[in-house]
């Protein structure tokens, strides 16, 4: 009764009902008829209000129920063995992006083999790339870190859906050093228009980069499968290969119709799979663009070097190192002190020993020898599928270090080229500079150095027999002068 005493407005009407207290009909009645507070009103428009929500959130969940079972066009759903995930149908073909193939390599599983995926229920939409794995672009230590942990994503372009279908399948391994890119970049990754051209089904995915894929640790070998470190971004598209084993015939591929294909790093990593007793049996066919299968080190030397790595870390337990945020991670890359972290060499020809070190390494369990060794000597227990081995056009470039290429001459491109590559025998200049002639095709009435090198570029004048090495007034020692020659 206190409360509605309280909250009676007038003080007649207060009187009136302490007066009249012992007859609490009449009170009651009195209240109802006359004392209803502004606060009683507002609640029944709230009411009001939660009813019309409740109704809305009603209508509003029986249309997404109709919706999930009758998908709006222009999209499709599969069943994987890992969930079930809703796609899109444009320019003639299906795309499912973003779908985990393996478990996020956070905490614990950070410097880990890849863990099965977690399985969620109900239909995940895959209509957008998912986040790329941590990175810094550009390659140097000063570069913008982008990308997150969480970002063991594989994705998906078919023409068709049936299993029946059995198309052949092309699994796709991006480039960027092992360092940075993903399986999502735009103009270097399979598209819609793609798969309904060729009637193929092709496949990307993410794997993880630089230090978090590739650091080798003694004290990261402790609970590993073979007693080994590093490679857990190879080890990551082995895990995207037996996803597509798994899944890809209800994405209407054949599971033994699958052909690896990848550029630069994506070709070294090409490699590495065809050498790898651990894909063995997942593709039936590669196809290598501009890789490398030029990485020797061994488990221990690698080990020793990045210990570098662990010092500017100032970590010294693996839980610390796990612990540690994205960024302090990149940051403590030795950026300089092995080309072969940073990507210094490539930008450039390269120098003997310099690109040769611990990022990729022969630790016995993913590369049981040297990838080229454990071919030629049919070491180890390796893919003998059909292998394409190509190079790409204008795989690299000579920038920005050497942005006046533009102005060399062939006297200028020789030298150079002697200069760099004599470190590795005395003959081999020549031999390259056979393999490259100046008399290289050009798309300009030109012919100069860098049409060798990047064909678009061919801006000086001139012929070759008549050019002469600038040889003097730059730097005095003999030697010709580049300013792009720190
Ligand atoms: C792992 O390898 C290291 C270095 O070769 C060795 O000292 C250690 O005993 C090995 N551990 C196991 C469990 O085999
Ligand atoms: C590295 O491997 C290549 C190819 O297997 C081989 O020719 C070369 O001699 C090796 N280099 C070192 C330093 O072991
Ligand atoms: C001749 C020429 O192109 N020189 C350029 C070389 O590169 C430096 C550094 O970018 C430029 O400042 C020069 O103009």
């Amino acid at each position: 009764m206190d409360e509605d005493v309280f909250e009676v407005p007038g003080r007649t009407e207060y009187l009136y009902l302490v007066q009249e207290e012992e007859a609490q009909e009449e009170v009651q009645y009195a209240r109802h008829r006359h004392y209803i507070s502004p606060l009683l009103v507002l609640s029944r428009r709230c009411v009001l209000l939660i009813l019309l929500c409740v109704l809305a959130l009603l209508s509003l969940a029986s249309y997404l129920a109709y919706v999930a079972q009758t998908l709006p066009s222009g999209a499709a759903q599969v069943t994987t063995s890992c969930g079930a995930f809703r796609g899109r149908h444009i320019n003639g073909a299906y795309s499912f992006k973003g779908m985990p193939y393996a478990a996020p390599p956070v905490g614990p599983l950070r410097w880990a083999p890849p863990a099965p995926p977690l399985c969620r229920g109900g239909v995940s939409d895959a209509g957008r790339f998912r986040s790329i794995c941590p990175q810094v672009r550009p390659l140097k230590a000063g570069g913008k870190v982008l990308g997150q942990e969480d970002c063991l994503f594989i994705n998906v372009w078919t023409p068709a859906l049936q299993p029946a279908h059995r198309l052949p399948v092309m699994v796709w391994i991006h480039g960027g050093f092992l360092h940075m890119l993903s399986g999502g970049e735009p103009g270097y990754s399979p598209t819609e228009k793609l798969a309904a051209d060729t009637e193929m089904v092709f496949v990307s995915f993410n794997y993880r980069l630089n230090a978090f894929g590739f650091m080798a640790l003694n004290m990261l070998r402790e609970g590993s499968p073979s007693n080994t470190s590093g490679n857990y971004g190879f080890m990551d598209q082995i895990a995207a290969l037996k996803w597509v084993q798994e899944n890809i015939h209800m994405f209407g591929g054949d599971p033994e119709k699958v052909t690896i294909f990848g550029q630069s790093s994506g070709g070294t990593s090409v490699w590495t799979m065809m050498m790898s007793p651990l894909a063995k049996g997942l593709f039936r066919a590669a196809v290598d663009m501009s890789g490398s299968y030029v990485y020797n080190a061994t488990l221990e030397q690698a080990e020793s070097d990045n210990l570098l790595f662990l010092q500017r870390t100032g970590c010294s337990d693996p839980s610390c190192l796990r612990r540690l945020p994205i960024a302090d991670v990149l940051k403590a890359i030795p950026w300089q002190e092995f080309p072969s972290w940073a990507a210094d060499e490539v930008m450039d020809l390269p120098l003997r020993g310099h690109f040769v070190g611990p990022k990729a390494v022969v630790d016995g369990y993913v590369l049981e020898a040297p990838p080229f060794e454990v071919w030629e000597k049919k070491k180890g227990n390796y893919n003998d599928v059909p292998f394409v081995i190509g190079t790409t056009e204008q795989e690299a470039d000579f920038s920005p270090r050497a942005e006046n290429i533009s102005s060399w001459t062939w006297g200028d491109y020789s030298w150079f080229v002697t200069d760099k590559l004599r470190s590795f025998s005395e003959t081999l200049p020549s031999d390259a500079l056979e393999l490259y002639p100046s008399s290289a095709r050009c798309p300009t009435a030109q012919t100069a150095a860098r049409s060798a090198a990047s064909p678009p570029w061919c801006p000086t004048s001139g012929s070759p027999a008549q050019q002469r090495p600038r040889q003097e007034g730059r730097r005095g020692s003999g030697q010709p002068g580049y300013r792009y020659v720190v």
